[in-house]
């Protein structure tokens, strides 16, 4: 395991990782009514905020825009992904070696496993083969465990969740983003899972603020490291308040109602 608390992809111990791969993952479905943040520039932008640990990005977008922002932002670069025009079974292709996003200036890198789906034996091979490059390197690893596919009926079960927790720890992720398991209970669940390996919770689709950052709230209270967020952020009409929010729950320990009313997110914003 890696020691990350000593990289810049943590701060204090925790992670707040702001995820835009979602072009190539969802593709112009998630831009609808907000064309504006097709536009990697404006997302960038938000990274600079003081509680972004690191922002997740595919190769072209860290090619083509982190040159501007690397004296700000910290570079995790996702090596494979697949679109959302793929009928197949769930399966993810490489689309940029560890060496090229070290050269490219990522301190860390990120990797998707579908475990339960046909392919999870080639991609759990080709994680391998990241896993120890990134470790020659010294980048951590973060790895995006999403079970799902022909051997998963239910991805939301608590015990798929904490499954993909097991494997991130025992396939040598430093750090696995799960989606919330529902409740905190089945969280705790899932941090113990992990052991010393860290665990973040997965943002999902947009949702009001304080259902999302209550969710937030019981991972960090149950021992979770922080989050990695995309939509809630960056489709939230002031991305740097969310932020300001999360700053406050991550890294201050806020209740959601102080860092809500802190971050200047009155009642009727939140209900959106
Ligand atoms: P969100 O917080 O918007 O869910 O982003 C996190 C993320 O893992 C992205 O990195 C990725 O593009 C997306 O979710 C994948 O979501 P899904 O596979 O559930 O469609």
């Amino acid at each position: 395991m890696y020691p990350i608390d000593e990289t810049p992809l943590a701060s204090d111990g925790k992670i707040v990782i702001l995820a835009y791969d979602h072009g190539i993952e969802h593709g112009p479905a998630d831009f609808t009514g907000m064309l504006e943040r097709a536009d990697p520039r404006p997302v960038f932008e938000a990274a600079t905020h003081p509680a972004v640990t690191s922002l997740a990005v595919q190769k072209g977008l860290a090619e083509g825009y982190y040159p501007s922002y690397e004296d700000d932002v910290d570079l995790l670069v996702k090596l494979n992904g697949t679109s959302n025009l793929w009928m197949g079974e769930p399966d993810t292709a490489v689309n940029c070696s560890v060496d090229y996003a070290n050269e490219i200036g990522a301190s860390s890198v990120g990797f998707t496993i579908y475990a339960g789906a046909n392919n999870e034996i080639g991609m759990a091979e080709e994680f391998r083969e990241a896993q120890e490059s990134a470790r020659e390197h010294d980048l951590p690893v973060v790895l995006w465990g999403y079970p799902r596919g022909q051997g998963i009926k239910n991805a939301s079960k608590p015990e798929v969740i904490q499954y993909a927790a097991r494997l991130g720890l025992e396939l040598g992720a430093d750090v696995t983003k799960v989606k919330y398991p529902g409740s905190e209970s089945a969280m705790a669940d899932v941090v113990r899972m992990a052991a010393d390996s860290k665990v973040v919770m997965s943002g999902g689709s947009k949702t009001t603020d304080r259902a999302f950052l209550e969710d937030v709230r019981a991972t960090m209270d149950v021992g979770g490291d922080g989050v990695a967020v995309g939509r809630n952020v960056w489709q939230h009409e002031d991305p740097s308040a969310i932020l300001d929010a999360l700053e406050a729950i991550v890294f201050e320990d806020a209740t959601v109602d102080t860092a809500l009313t802190n971050a200047g997110l009155e009642e009727d914003a939140r209900d959106e």
